[in-house]
């Protein structure tokens, strides 16, 4: 553990009373005016919520994985949009970074995404390659001693106010899949960068991806990603593997939050002369509900655990991520059910959540990308 217990509890109980007097009250506005207010952007700056998981000697929190998706299922108990904007820095624009960086690359960015003087974005899926990461077609052409970058990336989370990108290229123009894939570090505002117009999403109104364009922009040779051309590919999926895992535990937030609201719903709504809540036809929905929601949470923490304690779990993250985010669509879906014609009015929030959970059954590798990467590694360990 990097914390005392002590402390752990202090940061959670303000992490708990942010989500519930902050942000809960927020989320109807957040969705209508599509944009978190600053002033709560920097609130979360000054609660260190950018540098959950940078280590301290970079300024960051430095939380081991079991406290972080603690964090993360007091964060899930409000709209995902609010964690998104510290989502990358903590996740897929930071560790990249942290997991292979060299130590220059490190001091220069690393304190800078901890306190959320930066946002950072990940670039990795493109027009073409999504699923197939691997086969991405952005080029990193060298010449002398930079780069020079072109491609289109797709969806890009964070990206219209993003500071810095991890960028992935074939450093190899000979090559077709992961292993000509290197990955780099680019400053927003580099020459030959332009940002797309935001997408119009399903849900997570608030929370911003566009399109990342780049056409010859050089970088110094120095920002490849450890310094090793070939080994993007790689890092990427590190930096998946772990993401995936706090995406789990966000599922895992959510479903609670709305397990609760459909209680209190059902408890207090009444038809046939009593409150909902006492047809066993309700409660089934709600044990059902209570029942995966701790199954996901139990997964969650225990693959924390076994990465914290230095074990590959590339498997258990990946069934974590499947499960949660399955599981939470069912949840939001029985959470509309419960609430009938109120579930499907905008008033209540509740038909918010149905669209924004979708996305977690999409991104940082679809469910059937990790019923792929489960199955993989099966075979793998069975030869
Ligand atoms: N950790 C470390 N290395 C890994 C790894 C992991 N979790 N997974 C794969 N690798 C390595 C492999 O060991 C292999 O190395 P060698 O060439 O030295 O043997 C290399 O990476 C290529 O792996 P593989 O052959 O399995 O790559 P594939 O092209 O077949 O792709 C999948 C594998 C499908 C799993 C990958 O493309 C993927 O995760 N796709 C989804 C991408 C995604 O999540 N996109 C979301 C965008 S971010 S919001």
């Amino acid at each position: 553990m990097a914390l005392d217990a002590e402390t752990l509890q202090q940061l959670l109980d303000t992490v708990s009373r942010f989500v519930r007097e902050r942000l809960v009250p927020l989320e109807h506005q957040v969705a209508d005016e599509d944009a978190i207010p600053p002033e709560v952007i920097d609130e979360m700056r000054a609660m260190g919520l950018f540098g959950l998981s940078i280590p301290e000697e970079y300024g960051g929190l430095g939380l081991s994985m079991a406290e972080e998706v603690q964090v993360a299922f007091e964060l899930g108990q409000t709209s995902p949009v609010f964690r998104s904007i510290i989502g990358t820095n903590n996740g897929i624009g930071s560790q990249g970074l942290v997991i292979d960086g060299t130590e220059e690359q490190k001091s220069k960015y690393l304190p800078r995404l901890a306190t959320g003087e930066l946002i950072g974005s990940f670039a990795l899926t493109e027009p073409e390659a999504g699923s197939d990461a691997g086969s991405l077609r952005t080029s990193a052409r060298r010449d002398g001693d930079h780069y020079v970058l072109n491609g289109t990336k797709r969806f890009i989370t964070n990206a219209p106010v993003a500071g810095l990108f991890t960028v992935f290229a074939r450093t190899d123009p000979d090559s077709r899949d992961a292993r000509g894939v290197s990955a780099f570090v680019v400053e927003a505002g580099t020459p030959g960068i332009t940002i797309g117009k935001p997408d119009r999403k399903m849900g997570q109104k608030g929370a911003h991806t566009a399109d990342v364009i780049f056409e010859d922009c050089r970088v110094p040779a120095a920002a490849i990603i450890g310094g090793k051309e070939g080994q993007g590919f790689k890092t990427a999926m590190k930096v998946l593997d772990r993401g995936r895992l706090h995406i789990s535990a966000v599922c895992v937030g959510i479903a609670e939050r709305l397990i609760r609201d459909s209680l209190a719903y059902a408890m207090e709504r009444k038809q046939f002369g009593q409150p909902i809540a006492e047809f066993q036809l309700i409660q089934a929905m709600l044990a059902d509900s209570k029942a995966e929601a701790y199954a996901a949470r139990c997964m969650v923490e225990e693959t924390a655990r076994r990465r914290d304690a230095g074990r590959d779990v590339g498997t258990e993250a990946a069934c974590c991520k499947m499960f949660a985010s399955e599981m939470v669509g069912r949840v939001a879906d029985r959470a509309v059910q419960i609430h009938g014609g109120a579930g499907y009015i905008a008033d209540y929030g509740v038909e918010r959540f149905y669209r924004d959970v979708r996305l977690f059954r999409i991104y940082e590798g679809t469910t059937q990308i990790q019923q792929v990467v489960i199955a993989r590694n099966m075979i793998r360990e069975a030869r």
